[in-house]
Parts: C-alpha cells; sequence; structure tokens
C-alpha cells in the first residue's frame, strides 16, 4: 500500500486554461459568474484547483485565446501561485481564411499563414518554459472531390516537418486526431494510425496525444494507449468523457470503467510517473455546472481510476492469464476497479496536509463568493470568442 501511496504521490495533471472561460454549444453559451477576465486570473483559477487537490500543478495555455505582452511575465504569475505552464495549444481553426484548411488548405498563402502561427506558437514555449506544443487541426473536406485526399497528406507531413525542425532541445509536439468535426467527410488527420505514421516519420520529439472524446463509439480506447506505449509514440492524454460525439465533459463521469482499463494500460506499459514523458492533461468545457469544481472533481476522478489501475495485483493477473483462466484473469481486474479507493486518497490528502473532501473545502474557502464580486464581465473559453 506505501508503495502505492507514494506513486499517486506523483501524479500530475494538467487543466486547461479554457475550462475556466465560459463555454457552450453552437447553439447556446451560458455565462456564469466570477468567470477569469484575462489569462492571469485563469491561471488564478488553476491554482486553486491544484491548492485543493495536490496534482494539478500544470496549465495548458491556448493560443490566441491566452495572447499577453509579455509571456515571461505570465510564467513567473503562474509560478507564484504555485503552478506551471504546461502544453501550449495553437489555434488554425477560427479564422476566416482557414474555410478550407489551415496547413493542408490548396492555397500556399493559407498554408503559410497556419505554419507562421505554429511556428509563434513554439516561440511561446521558449518565453514560457512549456516543453509541449498541442497541435490539432480541424482540416479536412465536407464533400467527394472536394480537394485530393494525397495532396492534403503531403501538405501536412510539410507543415510538420517545418515545425519538427523549429523544436528546441527538450522540446516536442503532440499531435492530435479527430475522426471528424468540423469537416463531415475527410478528415486530414482522423485517427490514431495516421498520427503516428506522421509522427514515426519525424522522429522522436513528435508523439500522438490521445483526447478520449475522439474516437468512433465502440472503439477500444486502451488498446491504442497499449499499442503507443508499446512503440514510444504515447504523448498523453486529452481527457474528457462522452456519450455522442465530442461531448468535452467530465472525465470519468460517462465511463469510470473505460477510465480504470486505459489507466492500467497506462500503468501496464510503464507511461505512469514523472520520466514516462505522458502528460495527463484534461480538454473539458463545463457549460453548466460551475468550472473550478467542474475541474475539481475531475481531477478526482482521474486520481480514483489512477489508484485502481495501481491496486491490479499484477502477479495474480500474470499467473492467471499463463494458466489460461479467463475467468479468474478477469477477477483481478475487476477486484482492483470494485475496491472504494476514496479512503485511501482521503488518507493520502491528510498526510499531505491537505483536506481530505477537496470538493468541500474549496466550497467552505470563500474563494467562489470573492472572485463573483470582484470580477465582473468574465470571458468566453473560446468557441465563437
Ligand atoms: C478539438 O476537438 C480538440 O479536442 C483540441 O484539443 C482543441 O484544441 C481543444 O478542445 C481546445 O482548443
Ligand atoms: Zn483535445
Ligand atoms: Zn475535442
Amino acid at each position: 500500500m506505501s508503495d502505492i501511496k507514494a506513486a499517486l504521490r506523483q501524479q500530475s495533471i494538467e487543466t486547461p486554461s479554457w475550462a475556466y472561460g465560459n463555454s457552450g454549444t453552437r447553439f447556446k453559451v451560458f455565462a456564469q459568474e466570477g468567470v477569469p477576465r484575462d489569462p492571469y486570473e485563469k491561471l488564478a483559477d488553476a491554482a486553486q484547483v491544484h491548492a485543493f487537490t495536490g496534482v494539478a500543478p500544470r496549465v495548458s495555455l491556448h493560443i490566441p485565446w491566452d495572447k499577453v505582452d509579455d509571456y515571461g511575465d505570465l510564467a513567473r504569475h503562474a509560478s507564484e501561485l504555485g503552478v506551471r505552464i504546461g502544453a501550449i495549444n495553437s489555434n488554425v481553426f477560427q479564422d476566416d481564411d482557414y474555410r478550407l484548411g489551415s496547413v493542408t488548405n490548396p492555397d500556399p498563402a493559407v498554408r503559410r499563414k497556419a505554419l507562421d502561427h505554429l511556428l509563434e506558437c513554439v516561440d511561446i514555449m521558449d518565453l514560457t518554459g512549456s516543453d509541449t506544443l498541442k497541435l490539432w487541426f480541424s482540416d479536412g473536406t465536407n464533400y467527394p472531390g472536394q480537394d485530393d485526399i494525397r495532396a492534403r497528406q503531403d501538405r501536412l507531413a510539410e507543415a510538420l516537418s517545418a515545425v519538427y525542425d523549429r523544436l528546441g532541445e527538450g522540446q516536442r509536439f503532440l499531435l492530435e486526431y479527430k475522426f471528424f468535426e468540423p469537416a463531415f467527410y475527410v478528415t486530414d488527420v482522423p485517427d490514431w494510425g495516421t498520427a503516428y505514421a506522421h509522427c514515426l516519420r519525424l522522429g522522436p520529439k513528435a508523439q500522438v496525444v490521445v483526447d478520449t472524446g475522439h474516437h468512433a463509439p465502440g472503439t477500444n480506447i486502451e488498446f491504442i494507449v497499449a499499442f503507443l506505449l508499446r512503440e514510444g509514440k504515447l504523448g498523453g492524454f486529452d481527457f474528457n468523457s462522452r456519450f455522442y460525439a465530442d461531448d468535452d465533459l467530465m472525465v470519468g463521469a460517462a465511463d469510470p470503467f473505460q477510465l480504470f482499463r486505459i489507466m492500467y494500460e497506462v500503468v501496464r506499459g510503464g507511461g505512469y510517473g514523472p520520466d514516462s514523458g505522458v502528460a495527463f492533461m484534461l480538454d473539458q468545457c463545463h457549460n453548466i455546472e460551475p468550472k473550478i469544481p467542474g475541474q475539481i472533481r475531475s481531477v478526482m476522478n482521474v486520481q480514483e481510476a489512477t489508484a485502481k489501475a495501481l491496486l491490479v495485483d499484477g502477479d495474480a493477473l500474470a499467473a492467471a492469464q499463463a494458466a489460461g483462466d479467463v475467468l479468474g484473469a478477469n477477477a483481478v481486474l475487476m477486484d482492483a476497479y470494485n475496491t472504494d479507493v476514496r479512503p485511501l486518497l482521503a488518507e493520502l490528502r491528510e498526510e499531505q496536509g491537505l483536506d481530505r473532501d477537496p470538493m468541500a473545502a474549496y466550497a467552505r474557502s470563500g474563494y467562489f463568493e470573492k472572485i463573483r464580486t470582484e470580477r465582473v464581465g468574465g470571458r468566453q473559453a473560446g468557441w465563437g470568442a
């Protein structure tokens, strides 16, 4: 048990700056009280999540949603709050110029503009000390014949290679895939195989990021995780949960058993721990629930799934598998999943000087009452901003 506690103490979950701003669907963005008015206030809210959970020390930024004049100053502000800048997320999907794509656009001038933005994001990594660039492309086509599928792959490869060459020592990029939306016919990076092939060709600084909401229903995500880890190409996760498409709901809300299965493969494949290089990021929007508690709950859900994954009796499982004991092997996994790890995590927090119950402690802290009165005119997280 002390091994498990030691491993849990090392956990590091990254929260996204856009989770703290107002968000919604294309039908309606519901404004909430006290939401951040600038990137500095987003970091302050993220610092609350870390203060109450002890395992969320990093915050992903999104450019240009988190554009500031002085990125060094923003990074200093983060460290004064007890957090640091995590992945820099690029945005080549919000300009009119990108109607037919960004780096895969048939127009070379648009491709140049998109590439310049990606290179600017690497400059921001230099200024903030971030080691990770996260690339998601909305590029694709809506109709058969609209553009040349092969040529678009060539343009994508060319852009990725230029970004790769710009990366400095200790920096990497993570390529994100998504099976559809906003493109409805061809998506240029639709699946892990496409992302993997591009990354493999480039080298060790290019890895794949698995957003858990980006697969067709029924896809076995833990298989993808096991495969990528085995190949040294799993760079991290964008955790969230979904019932239908890319819902961006709280991780572990829709299917905690799937989250456990994923975390088991992470642990099994050596993807857990500070040296693994696997980043555990959240990519979520809290459209109707309060944002800081939504992040705290999500972080706790990842922690619970991790604790259960660490509890799996590896020796018993290996013995049952070697003996061909189908039901015995399944029982070993289910025993861990069915364990109530909440008392263990409460104890762990107490040992770290934290409250046993982060949700209740945040609610009591008075932070929400403070931001609700201090902040007027909070900004939208991003979509349609
Ligand atoms: C989009 O569907 C992806 O999940 C990206 O990670 C996106 O960049 C993120 O949601 C915020 O921009
Ligand atoms: Zn994502
Ligand atoms: Zn997404």
